[in-house]
């Protein structure tokens, strides 16, 4: 009679251990949702043309996006320059965050003043948000492009990618042929998921 009840404490503690187990070792794999929900913005880079009208993921959509996940969206993330956290890049690079908040992202350009109708670089690097250390996985891309969207048209080149170092890429050739008001691009793509960041440009 001992015995039996004995061997059921052992039975208990150990399903107990299993239990507590399950959730932690579990805990890397969880991030499926954030696959499902991504669209794909502009893998295609010939569309350079085509405005992506795609909204910055705001509250709202991101409400939307995860109506079918009971995870909390993770765009309650604060995207202002002076949340983010330290970084190595130098004060000329504007900086954002990714609308899914993967990247850190900074760019530059040259001339440090973009110009009206004329073409000119950028020079974009990517940090891990909760570091602020450079992404070095070589298997990670950009693209970059631009639009205007309250007229509804992008630009009329097709930048040129070239990957300058870790983390590091310099875009040729952008152009933005009227003043006003553009969203500058910067798709990060790695493993098939593009995820995007936008910066906003007053162009006088
Ligand atoms: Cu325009």
């Amino acid at each position: 009679m001992t015995k039996t009840i004995a061997w059921t404490f052992v039975a208990a503690v150990t399903l107990a251990a299993i239990a507590c187990q399950a959730p932690s070792s579990r805990r890397n794999e969880e991030p499926v949702p954030r696959e499902a929900s991504q669209e794909e913005p502009g893998t295609d880079s010939e569309t350079a043309t085509v405005p992506e009208s795609r909204p910055p993921a705001d509250s709202e959509s991101g409400a939307v996006l995860s109506a079918g996940t009971p995870e909390a969206p993770v765009d309650d993330v604060d995207r202002t320059a002076t949340e983010l956290p330290t970084i190595d890049a130098d004060e000329s690079h504007s900086r954002v965050l990714s609308n899914d908040g993967a990247y850190l992202i900074t760019y530059a350009s040259e001339p440090e003043t973009l110009p009206l109708n004329e073409p000119f670089s950028i020079v974009v690097r990517l940090y891990r948000p909760e570091t602020g250390v450079r992404i070095e996985d070589s298997a990670v891309r950009i693209e970059a492009d631009a639009d205007m969207p309250a007229h509804r048209h992008g630009m009329v080149r097709v930048p040129k990618v070239t990957k300058t170092g870790p983390g590091e890429f310099r875009v040729d050739g952008m152009m933005m042929h009227m003043p006003g008001y553009w969203q500058l691009y910067v798709d990060v793509i790695h493993d098939g998921i593009t995820e995007r960041a936008q910066f906003d440009v007053d162009l006088d």
